[in-house]
């Protein structure tokens, strides 16, 4: 148990809500607070506004017993936990504007013992920003940028790293870097963490935290760009670019991930983008990585492209729209981006299928483009273009399929269902 007693979280979304559950499920008393009249209000009716698996039955539970509450306005707390979006702007360059504008909600609101620690994925720096943006607006507070060990107030940095998904889990099981302004910001940060972290708490520096963040989303970015790189190899050399993988990861040291129609989301195909606004002369890896995982939605409409008989306006089936599988985030999703594409190029009659959703998103309703169950489009198409390796298309038998064109860009029906068990003897493939 610490001794905390409230503690306000900044940012009520896909993290900040969970952790606001977490913290209040651990007997503190929780103010979530966001500038969103409806977010709050949902989540003083005990309902959660994002899907994730869990999270609905523990809001209502912390808020029914009181222990979590819904503000538009920040108010005392012996901590606050800023877990605010940091978009990139149009040029690439982060947006680090909403972490500035909580330090300057909150900074009224700080006494002398508090913690400020800041989650939200950030550029490196930002942290000590923060900190010099509280300590102009509380010259009647000391702050660790300045004041060291003697800080009043004490300022640190630890980045979420939960899968959407698995959050609930992962908030309570993954190990957690906390990189605090002093090593008494550090020791007040773990303390908040140990709270509720059963996995190992690692003390750096900010700094260090910040660009650790960074890191591994872009070790993921261009490990996928790898991925997908091998795919278009693959497909010039008429190869199954799944059984490469599958084989070659047969290699105790390697472990190639998946290629796919690209990276969707606001994390991985961002966060690069942090680090190469840096170092713009060191980072030729990554923005490579950038340019190859950004490029594949192209290459899957032009693989449609190849297949479409060219003589009649046939209809294609594109099933999956969520940026990846089992979840109904369509956030900067390549499935989205594959759709828009095709429009563009106005080959063929689009359906879309989403299991997930009850409707297109705006952006592909304006474009008039089909909604319909998959069995639906699936019926009435020519081509079927596997967007998203949803469990449901894994009850799809490719059988069924054998009489329509197949674009598989996730390997699902080619090859994970595909393979036959009796390629292999002894466990060795025959
Ligand atoms: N993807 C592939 N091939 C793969 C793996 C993923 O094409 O082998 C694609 C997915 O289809 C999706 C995108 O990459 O479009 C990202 O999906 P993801 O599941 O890899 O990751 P996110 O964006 O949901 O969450 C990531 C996680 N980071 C890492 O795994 C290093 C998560 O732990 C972070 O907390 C999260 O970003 C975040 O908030 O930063």
């Amino acid at each position: 148990m610490s001794d905390f007693s409230t503690v306000s979280v900044i940012g009520m979304g896909y993290i900040g809500l969970p952790t606001c559950a977490i913290l209040a499920s651990r007997g503190l008393k929780v103010v979530g607070v966001d500038i969103n009249q409806s977010v709050v209000d949902s989540v003083n009716r005990g309902e959660v506004h994002i899907v994730e698996p869990d999270l609905d039955g523990l809001i209502q539970k912390v808020v029914a017993n009181g222990a979590l509450r819904g503000s538009t306005t920040p108010e005392p707390a012996d901590a606050f936990v800023i877990a605010v979006p940091t978009p990139i702007t149009d040029d690439r360059k982060p947006d680090v504007s909403y972490v500035f504008s909580a330090g300057r909600s909150i900074a009224p609101h700080l006494k002398k013992g508090d913690l400020v620690v800041l989650e939200s994925t950030s550029p490196v720096g930002t942290t000590r920003k923060l900190c010099a943006l509280l300590a102009e607006a509380r010259p009647d507070l000391r702050f660790p940028d300045t004041a060291g060990e003697d800080a009043d107030v004490l300022v640190a940095y630890s980045p979420e790293r939960v899968l959407p998904g698995k959050v609930l889990t992962e908030l309570v099981n993954n190990d957690r870097s906390v990189g605090g302004l002093s090593r008494r910001s550090s020791e007040r940060a773990a303390m908040l963490y140990a709270s509720f972290v059963n996995g190992e708490l690692f003390v750096t520096s900010a700094e260090a935290a910040e660009l650790v963040k960074l890191t591994e989303n872009a070790f993921r970015d261009v490990n996928i760009a790898f991925a997908n790189e091998l795919a278009a190899v693959c497909s010039d050399l008429k190869l199954n670019v799944w059984e490469v993988i599958d084989l070659a990861n047969r290699h105790p040291r390697v472990s190639i991930l998946q290629p796919g129609p690209g990276v969707g989301g606001h994390c991985i195909a961002v966060d690069p983008y942090f680090i190469i606004d840096a170092a713009p002369n060191n980072t030729r890896l990554m923005s490579a990585g950038r340019r190859i995982n950004s490029e594949r939605p192209y290459a899957v409409v032009k693989e449609i492209e190849a297949v479409l008989d060219p003589t009649k306006r046939e209809t294609i089936a594109c099933l999956g729209l969520s940026f990846k599988p089992n979840i109904d985030d369509l956030r900067e999703s390549p499935a989205v981006e594959v759709v828009k594409l095709l429009h563009e190029a106005g080959v063929g009659k689009i359906i879309a299928a989403e299991p997930h959703t009850r409707q297109l998103p705006k952006e592909l309703a304006d474009l008039g483009i089909e909604f319909r169950d998959a069995l639906t489009a699936i019926d009435k198409a020519d081509v079927i273009v596997l967007l998203v390796d949803h469990r449901q298309f894994n009850l799809i038998d490719p059988e069924a399929l054998k009489d329509k064109k197949l674009i598989d860009t996730r390997g699902l029906w080619t090859w994970r269902k595909a393979r036959k068990p009796d390629a292999r003897i002894n466990g060795r493939l025959a």
